[in-house]
């Protein structure tokens, strides 16, 4: 079995740190996080200090890590740690909760998370490090990119395309076929209907950009 280290320990740690216990495939779990005091429990698991102690448990034995660094907004710092974590040799899982509906044909990158009641349909492709957060719906053949962030309850209708970065607020919908460019981020509740280019804010319904 293997021994997996979860880097942050917020919210988004409880999150993906649930499903992590409930897939049961991994031995030992311990998170870092400089600004949590070492020895505190979180789902039962240990906070064990900063990310400097991640040299020290790559030699013990952890050979995973996950980013549970989250964002609600465009931010590098996941892109950054990942770069960190992935130079001192761990590798990333994918964590998926046993609810979760992933068709065959559809792909899924490493250090992604795929939350409870979430379903992935036909032919999707999902990138790497992404969120897919819990009771999302992404429909046959979407298409997301790197680092993005698909929050709770969000769809995703058939062939839309999402950049890499990005974070599409919760409860919001992409109707089908469009695109979305990287670095975007869609408010909660918003439905956008036209396609969006890079490095835009867009709110409302139907969308529209800031
Ligand atoms: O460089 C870092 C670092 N920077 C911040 N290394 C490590 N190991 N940890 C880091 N952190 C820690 O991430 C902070 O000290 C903090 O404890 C944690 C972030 O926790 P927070 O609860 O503020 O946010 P989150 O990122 O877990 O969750 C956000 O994103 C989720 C997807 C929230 O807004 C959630 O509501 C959302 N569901």
């Amino acid at each position: 079995m293997s021994k997996l280290v979860l880097i942050g320990g917020g919210g988004h740690c409880k999150s993906v740190l649930d499903v992590a216990l409930r897939m049961n495939l991994f031995e030992d779990i311990v998170i870092t996080d400089p600004d949590v005091k070492p020895g505190t429990q979180i789902l039962g698991c240990s906070v064990v200090g900063s990310d400097d102690r991640l040299e020290q448990l790559r030699q013990e034995g952890f050979d995973h890590a996950f980013i549970t660094v989250g964002s609600v907004r465009v931010d590098p710092l996941r892109e950054k740690l990942v770069h960190k974590v992935s130079s001192l040799g761990f590798m990333f899982p994918i964590i998926q909760d046993l609810s979760a509906i992933v068709a065959d044909s559809a792909a899924v990158g490493e250090g992604t998370f795929i939350g409870k009641n979430v379903v992935i349909n036909a032919e999707a492709r999902i990138g790497r490090h992404c969120i897919i957060n819990t009771g999302a719906i992404i429909e046959h053949e979407c298409n997301i990119s790197d680092f993005s962030h698909i929050s709770v309850g969000t769809t995703l209708c058939g062939k839309v395309q999402i950049g890499r970065n990005c974070m599409i607020g919760s409860r919001s919908t992409v109707i089908q076929c469009v695109n979305v460019g990287n670095s975007c981020v869609v408010g909660a509740g918003t439905v956008v209907n036209k396609d969006l280019p890079d490095d835009c804010t867009a709110v409302g319904v139907p969308a529209r950009v800031l």
